[in-house]
């Protein structure tokens, strides 16, 4: 029988579908194991089920002799040595699609409560500082007829565009390589230059994966094309945004605000932003809903018999 390592706590169900096929030590106590101690974890293993957060990086990866299938429960695998995997003949696998309406769903609840004062209005009125109803109190800006501007048309950012057409919004987008004019029908969107995606947008929202080339994609420089009524909303991933320019541009007023749930070195985000009140933060809960996550989790699941069964796999990572 095939030895696994499930890497963070899961649910039992899908525990009880893996002890099934394999052998399986799991990390149910769910601290985060450092590199030293995922190699240590990992020597014995043929396969393992990890997360997004684990420093799977080439020395854990190259003392992993036996292991065959890597398989993440997220779709972004930024924490992962791809060249590694390639050297040491390991198939990786990630959770695509499967969360992609979840994430949208977030991307606009966040959108919704920036541009409504959702969070601090509820704050003040726990605070007992809501004694009458005033005429210009807690003035929002409208959703509804705004412009959204999404950066990387892929398929989370196809599910928000596909969102924003019940608000009326005009959707424009920037994608290296424009989509097909049926799908920019579907999602209701315009393509556009960058520049032009940076100023005219009410919500601007990247929806890239993370990888070198797009690191600090929005910066100072983009940041500064933006108008000063404008949102940024960033549910993709930390390193995206370059937090410090973010926090000048917030802590200056140059933007309306921002709606994050990544940001760079999570959890151990920058603390200015926690003195800012102009920015929404949220623990990196994109897919968090209880039936993603079995969904998501039950792929990789179904990613790591095939792989080890010596079928192809439903979502492998293409390296
Ligand atoms: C994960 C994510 O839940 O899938 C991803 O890439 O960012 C989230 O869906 C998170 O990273 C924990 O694995």
């Amino acid at each position: 029988m095939h030895k696994i390592l499930v890497t963070r706590r899961v649910f039992d169900e899908v525990l009880e579908r893996l002890g099934r096929h394999f052998a399986v030590e799991a990390n149910q106590e769910d601290r985060i194991w450092t590199a030293e101690e995922l190699a240590q974890h990992l020597a014995d293993k043929d396969g393992a089920l990890s997360s997004a957060v684990d420093p799977l990086d080439a020395s854990v990866i190259e003392r992993a002799s036996r292991l065959r299938a890597l398989c993440t429960i997220a779709v972004g695998y930024n924490n992962i040595d791809l060249a590694a995997c390639k050297r040491a003949g390991i198939v990786v696998t990630n959770t695509p699609e499967v969360l992609d309406e979840t994430t949208a769903d977030l991307a606009f609840a966040l959108l919704l409560a920036s541009a409504r004062a959702i969070v601090p209005a509820e704050r003040w009125l726990r605070e007992g500082r809501w004694r009458a109803w005033k005429f210009d109190a807690w003035l929002g800006a409208d959703v509804h007829h705004a412009t959204l501007s999404i950066l990387g048309m892929g398929r989370i950012g196809q599910a928000i565009a596909r969102r924003a057409a019940g608000f009326s919004m005009r959707v424009l987008y920037h994608n290296r390589n424009r989509c097909d004019a049926a799908l920019e029908r579907r999602c209701n969107a315009t393509w556009v230059e960058r520049e032009t995606l940076f100023a005219e947008a009410d919500f601007l929202l990247p929806m890239l994966p993370y990888s070198a080339a797009v690191h600090h994609i929005i910066g100072a420089p983009e940041l500064a094309l933006l108008k000063p009524t404008a949102r940024l909303v960033n549910v993709a991933r930390g390193g995206i945004v370059d937090d410090a320019a973010l926090i000048a541009a917030l802590q200056e007023r140059r933007i309306a605000g921002a709606a994050l749930d990544v940001f760079e070195n999570e959890p151990a985000l920058d603390p200015r932003f926690l003195a800012l009140d102009n920015v929404l933060l949220t623990p990196h809960i994109g897919s968090a809903s209880q039936a993603t996550r079995l969904k998501m989790a039950m792929l990789a699941v179904d990613n790591l018999i095939a792989v080890l069964g010596g079928q192809a796999p439903p979502s492998p990572v293409r390296f």
